[in-house]
């Protein structure tokens, strides 16, 4: 019996089971070889009129945002504009992989979801100028709007609220016996709020079906992430939670597709929450306004000329025969006309009458009758 080893025996320094972390690196970013130009991985299992599609959703979202600048300069945007260029792919992939009922929740940077959710560029335009035809009807800003029955629901300003928000949904929705799917975006910057870290802690020990895609882009306002977390790879903190942790090429819209796809087909199947870490640049400023004298020279430059997304579907579309560069310019074309009409539309839409604002604020159907308050209704 002396001589026999027991689980109490292990060497010093070694891992006890509990603290292992579950990190796949297979969509993980990678050098390219031989001073080659970065494409998509081509390991995938979208059909070639998928991956147009996902074409048309980056260029529209990339588009959009840049009319939506353009009309900022003319002074006929209310409140700041926010961009998610060089990120685009990691919002669109994502959402991709979901279901028409699952729900989302976006961040600011996540225009590219909310169009795959099926929202059209000209309620964009008309929320952004605050006008009456706006989902908001003038009320609230950029993306900060909702819609229910489209399984999309609006942010909240505060970082990391959102995570114990889609938390609830999902318990919600099992005790509805609905199979939905959450997914949920925040940035680094709110991966360090405590609202963050109990949302997903109840997710986890639930098993809820919630999907959290941290988009490190490497900057919250002007702060890098070095200087806010003490993680190298923000997928580590997974094992916080005993969860799987994924990290992804967030510039790389198939892998971005196809490592959503395992944690939703994961998240589904009742074995609980994933978190996703998906590595991208923010190469514009927090905001508009925002000229970025804090990042060092040269930096977005780089990632412009050799990491760009659009560019890096572009050259992965055109290498693999999947469409030629006419096919791709009648898709942009197209993508122009429609933002062209719609941005149309939104400019003749009035603005809110002011009585407007006292309506819609409050849903006193769901409050019993006797605790009814007397409110304005619809
Ligand atoms: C609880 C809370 N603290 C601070 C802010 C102000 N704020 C808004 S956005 C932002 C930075 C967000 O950075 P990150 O989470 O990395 O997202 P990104 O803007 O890079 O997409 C901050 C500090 C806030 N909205 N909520
Ligand atoms: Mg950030």
């Amino acid at each position: 019996m002396a001589d026999q080893k027991t689980k109490n025996d292990r060497k010093p320094g070694r891992r006890r089971p509990g603290f292992q972390m579950r990190i796949s690196t297979r969509y993980a970013p990678r050098k390219p070889a031989n001073g080659q130009e970065r494409s998509c991985i081509s390991d995938t299992s979208l059909k070639p009129a998928q991956m147009l599609e996902l074409y048309r959703f980056l260029k529209l979202t990339r588009l959009v945002e840049e009319r939506i600048v353009n009309l900022y300069r003319q002074t006929k945007v209310v409140g700041g504009v926010y961009r998610s260029l060089g990120q685009e792919a990691t919002a669109v992939g994502s959402a991709y992989a979901l279901r028409p009922d699952d729900f989302i929740t976006p961040i600011i940077r996540d225009l590219g979801a909310v169009f795959v959710k099926g929202v059209r560029p000209r309620e964009i335009f008309a929320q952004y100028m605050a006008k009456a035809w706006g989902p908001s009807g003038g009320k609230d800003l950029n993306v900060h709007f909702g819609y229910l029955d489209r399984g999309f629901i609006g942010p909240i300003s505060h970082l990391g609220d959102m995570i114990p928000v889609m938390t609830g949904i999902l318990l919600g929705a099992r005790m509805q016996k609905k199979d939905i799917v959450g997914l949920a975006y925040i940035g680094d910057g709110g991966a360090s709020t405590g609202a963050f870290y109990e949302g997903m802690n109840f997710a986890a020990v639930q098993k809820l079906p919630l999907v959290v895609i941290v988009e490190h882009n490497q900057y919250a306002y002007s702060t890098p992430t070095s200087m806010q977390t003490a993680v190298r790879n923000l997928a580590e903190k997974a094992a916080a939670f005993g969860i799987p942790g994924y990290i992804v090429d967030g510039n790389d819209v198939i892998a971005c597709y196809e490592v959503t796809k395992q944690a939703v087909d994961h998240a589904r199947s009742g074995r609980g929450a994933v978190l996703i870490e998906a590595k991208t640049y923010r190469r514009k400023g927090h905001a508009e306004h925002d000229d970025q004298r804090y990042v060092p020279d040269g930096e977005v430059e780089w990632w412009e000329k050799h990491n760009d997304p659009v560019d890096r579907l572009e050259r992965f579309l055109i290498e693999q025969k999947v469409a030629t560069k006419e096919k791709l310019d009648e898709i942009t074309a197209a993508v122009q006309r429609e933002i062209d009409e719609d941005s149309e539309w939104a400019e003749s839409s009035p603005m809110p009458e002011a009585e407007g604002a006292v309506y819609g604020v409050f849903d006193n159907s769901i409050v019993p009758p006797a605790f009814r308050p007397k409110v304005l209704e619809n």
